[in-house]
């Protein structure tokens, strides 16, 4: 067959290495870097390369087969067309950038733990790395003043080529954490202080009869230089699901580097994907049916999907005097609840005009009877009392989205929230059971409730259980706007500033009085056409008033 063969690189002293994950089909397009397969030791498990750019022609190799130093793994037919070449292990020691298995095994065991013998501490170091540079720390497992049990995970290093996990070899303490994600370590690098507790496992392989560090607690314990090199930290196997759980809070994770840098870049958590590969191992196509999931169901329907990318910060005083004035504590909670509403739910705005001129020439004949009984009447009680009308008929506009997204929770009360303008900041107070009052009293409540919401006189109760909300701006202008969900609520109903307008009613113009309306709603739950019939349906009692009391 015409093309590159691919064949497994050197493996130091390692006889056989298992193939775990392959990571190309015939026929895909490769670049040099790109990862065929990915095999595994007891100690580490490091990608394969291609080495050369070009076309996959075939795949010699399964998963779970056993190979060794110059097995054929592929074939792969160069971009540009040339003679074949063997690629018989290419990558030699200095390119085989995580240690070489046998490193850390027999002949040159890893850096000895440094123990100080009056406290028993342990500094766990990076192991043996071979001629690995950039070798850094992609995952910390641990706290300070966790306990953890010999195999816990402590850390994850990962190089171009290859990732290892490095446990513990004793049971501890976590005294100080020396390393954070995103640092480059190299063989030697202090990454940990473990507190050595009493009963823990030795540092050594010797029976615990023999072990100095054991004895007595009153008899003094040696340094462990003292006791033969131990393998205080050796790479963990990093498939061995056989081995005791770590007792950390993170799970241990199997995943090759590809896996671990697709997941990245993705922005996965690996601990949230489930494995099919060998022993449960991760492989790519895991994380990637994962990512579809979340963006087909789950999560993303009714909580926040994925990371979101962060402003930039910037440091304004580079451009001029500046001031810091601390929020409110309501502006405050407020960002945080429209920044998740906004976020979470799918928004969708119709706009449209009612024309209020009788409901305004009937309001200001209550204008007597209305100073009479004390009450100031604004088109907003009308309003309340049209979309309590329109709630009744159209009852998904009062309904939540259950958290897990399966359900509607139909409510057979509506609690109308006005949003209120206040010094301190936007806040919500709720007209409970608005259905059941009328004009005089809904104007009372309004008038109440924005007094109280101004002197910040509201309680707890005010605020909670509304089903639906209306965002006045009234006088204060604009001609339409998007007002924001007030979720769980999945609806609410934005009032522009009225304005007397030229209406052509057939032979000619005539001036009316339209009020510019905004109807914001959760997509997920209602559609265009359901906003269309609330809106449709709250021009009509807004526009002849008599409707309202049928
Ligand atoms: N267009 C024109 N004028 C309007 C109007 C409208 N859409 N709505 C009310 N008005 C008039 C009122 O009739 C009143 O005039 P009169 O006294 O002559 O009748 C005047 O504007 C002031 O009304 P108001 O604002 O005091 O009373 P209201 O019942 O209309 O509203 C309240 C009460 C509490 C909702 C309102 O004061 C408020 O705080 N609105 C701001 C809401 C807000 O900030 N929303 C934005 C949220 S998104 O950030």
């Amino acid at each position: 067959m015409t093309g590159t063969q691919i064949k497994v690189p050197g493996l130091g002293d390692i006889d056989e290495v298992e193939v775990i994950e392959i990571c190309v089909r015939v026929g895909d397009t490769i670049t040099p870097t790109e990862a065929l397969i990915v095999i595994e030791s007891d100690k580490a498990s490091m990608d394969v390369p291609s080495e050369v750019a070009g076309t996959v022609v075939s795949i010699d190799v399964a998963v779970g087969d056993v190979v060794g130093e110059g097995t054929l793994i592929a074939v792969v037919e160069p971009v540009q067309a040339g003679a074949s070449e063997d690629k018989t292990a290419p990558p030699q020691a200095s390119e085989s950038v995580l240690p070489d298995p046998v490193d850390q095994t027999g002949d040159a065991p890893p850096a000895p733990p440094a123990v100080d013998a009056e406290v028993r501490t342990l500094e766990v170091m990076v192991p043996d790395v071979g001629d690995a540079t950039g070798v850094v720390v992609i995952e910390v497992a641990m706290q300070p003043g966790q306990r953890v049990e010999v195999n816990d995970l402590l850390v994850v290093l990962e190089s171009d080529k290859a990732s290892m996990e490095i446990s513990a070899e004793t049971a501890g303490e976590i005294i100080e954490v020396c390393v954070a994600e995103g640092d480059e370590v190299e063989q030697g690098s202090l990454i940990a202080k473990v507190r050595v507790l009493d009963g823990a496992p030795p540092l050594d392989e010797s029976p615990p009869e023999d072990r100095a560090d054991v004895a007595e607690p009153s008899q003094p314990e040696p340094p462990v230089s003292a006791t033969p090199p131990p393998p205080a930290l050796a790479a963990a196997p990093l498939a061995d699901s056989d081995k005791a759980r770590p007792r950390t809070d993170r799970p241990k994770v199997y995943a090759g580097p590809a896996t671990r840098r697709l997941a990245r870049e993705l922005g996965v958590d690996l601990v949230e994907v489930p494995g099919t590969g060998q022993r449960n191992r991760i492989v790519k196509d895991d994380v990637k049916a994962f990512v579809k999931e979340r963006l087909t169901k789950g999560p993303t329907l009714t909580g926040s999907g994925g990371a979101l990318p962060a402003l930039p910060e910037i440091d304004f005083a580079r451009f001029g005097p500046i001031r810091t004035v601390p929020l409110s504590r309501i502006r405050r909670r407020g960002a945080v609840n429209l920044a998740a509403s906004w976020i979470n739910l799918p928004h969708v705005t119709q706009h449209d005009e009612a024309d209020i001129t009788d409901l305004e020439d009937f309001r200001q004949s209550l204008r007597e009877e209305a100073q009479l009984r004390g009450v100031r009447v604004t088109p907003l009680a009308f309003i309340v009392k049209a979309c309590c009308k329109v709630l009744t008929a159209y009852p998904e506009f009062n309904a939540s989205l259950h958290s897990d997204g399966q359900d509607l929770i139909m409510k057979d009360y509506i609690n109308i929230g006005l949003a209120v303008d206040t010094p301190e900041g936007l806040v919500v107070p709720v007209i409970k059971a608005a259905d059941e009052k009328d004009i005089w009293t809904l104007s009372e409540e309004v008038a109440l409730l924005a007094e109280k919401a101004r002197d910040k006189k509201l309680g707890l109760e005010d605020l909670a259980g509304g089903t639906f909300s209306i965002s006045s701006l009234g006088a204060l202008g604009g001609t339409g706007f998007t007002p924001i969900v007030n979720a769980p609520e999945v609806a609410i109903l934005g009032v522009a500033k009225l304005a007397t307008k030229p209406v052509w009613q057939g032979e000619r113009f005539v001036p009316r009085k339209i009020l510019p309306l905004s109807l914001s709603y959760d997509h997920r739950v209602i559609n265009g056409a359901d906003g269309g019939r609330f809106m449709l349906r709250l021009i009509e009692y807004l526009s002849d008033i008599r409707r309202l009391a049928l």
